[in-house]
């Protein structure tokens, strides 16, 4: 069998994380029509009779390092190439940008293995110009595969899924079969708080917005979940909570729907807001928060 790591790269929103659940069956990863949705890099693991694959999430790279949870995210999207066998590169649309041409001196240096990935294809009409876009890229680097998928309806992740098979090494499991990710269920859960928060408010707030949890209980028939929503400022959690606090109940009730449907068990949610001054600007308080890597 061939079993190996493979990151997923590409610029903020093109699908990497839809990909990866789409993929594994599981929400293991959230996913938004926001930039900076993912903040941390998260393991989805497949494993069939033909191997595993370890796929690494990662957050895209941010421009403003002068806030500390950008440098964050870029720290964690720069050592993702390390130690990975094969790169799987998503893009969205058939042109550069910009951000993908420090890709692609990444790339060059690291030397591995790399299939390019044309995702959202069930928006493309033109499929003469994917042909098209691919001769060109080639040109411009050698690409292992070049496939057009759709990370949301599925389309030709078959293929894809054989074709990253090939280039891994053959070897033993990585990580026991049963595994789907390397966090545990609480992270998710949290996670789970914050896709809801990042899809229910207003472009700017999510980027303010970090969840905790306090407590996460076990019992025989329910689960129990205490978590904090971490704002900045005051204004942003009476934004949160909303007119009567109906905001706030849409998000909690959302978020245990998924949540139930993730671990499978029948889950109590409480949900608090709070207020930290400047989190996101603050090595220490992104440190208490659980930002380390
Ligand atoms: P990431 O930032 O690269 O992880 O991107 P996400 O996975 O969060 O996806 C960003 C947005 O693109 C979300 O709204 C997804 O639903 C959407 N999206 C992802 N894949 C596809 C696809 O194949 N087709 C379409 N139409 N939308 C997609
Ligand atoms: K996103
Ligand atoms: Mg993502």
């Amino acid at each position: 069998m061939n079993c190996g790591y493979v990151a997923l790269i590409g610029r903020p929103n093109v699908g990497k994380s839809t990909l990866m659940n789409h993929i594994l069956g599981q929400k293991i990863s959230i996913t938004s029509r926001k930039p900076q949705t993912t903040r941390h890099r998260i393991l989805g693991i497949n494993t069939s009779d033909a191997g595993q694959v370890v796929y690494m999430d990662t957050p895209g790279m941010h421009q403003d390092e002068k806030k500390a949870l950008n440098r964050y995210l870029n720290r964690t999207a720069d050592t993702t190439l390390l130690g990975v066998d094969v790169v799987v590169w998503l893009i969205d649309g058939l042109s550069w940008h910009e951000y993908d041409e420090q890709i692609f001196k990444k790339l060059k240096r690291a030397g591995l293995p790399v299939i390019l990935a044309v995702n959202k294809v069930d928006k493309v009409k033109d499929k003469e110009a994917i042909l098209a876009f691919f001769d060109q890229a080639q040109q411009r680097y050698p690409f292992e595969y070049l496939i057009p998928i759709s990370a949301l309806k599925g389309t030709n992740l078959d293929e894809l899924q054989q074709r990253i098979l090939q280039l891994l090494p053959e070897g033993g499991l990585i990580y026991p079969e049963d595994q789907i990710t390397d966090r545990p269920e609480r992270f998710l859960a949290a996670e789970i708080v914050r896709e809801k928060l990042t899809r229910r408010l207003g472009d700017e707030l999510p980027y303010a917005i970090t969840v905790e949890i306090e407590r996460y209980q076990e019992l025989p028939n329910i689960t129990k979940i205490y978590a904090i929503i971490w704002v900045e400022r005051s204004t942003q959690k009476n934004i949160v909570i909303g007119k009567q606090g109906e905001m706030l109940k849409k998000i909690g009730s959302d978020a245990r729907a998924d949540i139930q449907k993730l671990i499978d068990q029948k889950v109590y949610l409480q949900l608090w807001v709070k207020v930290k001054k400047g989190w996101s600007n603050s090595e220490r308080s992104l440190q208490s928060l659980g930002f380390s890597e």
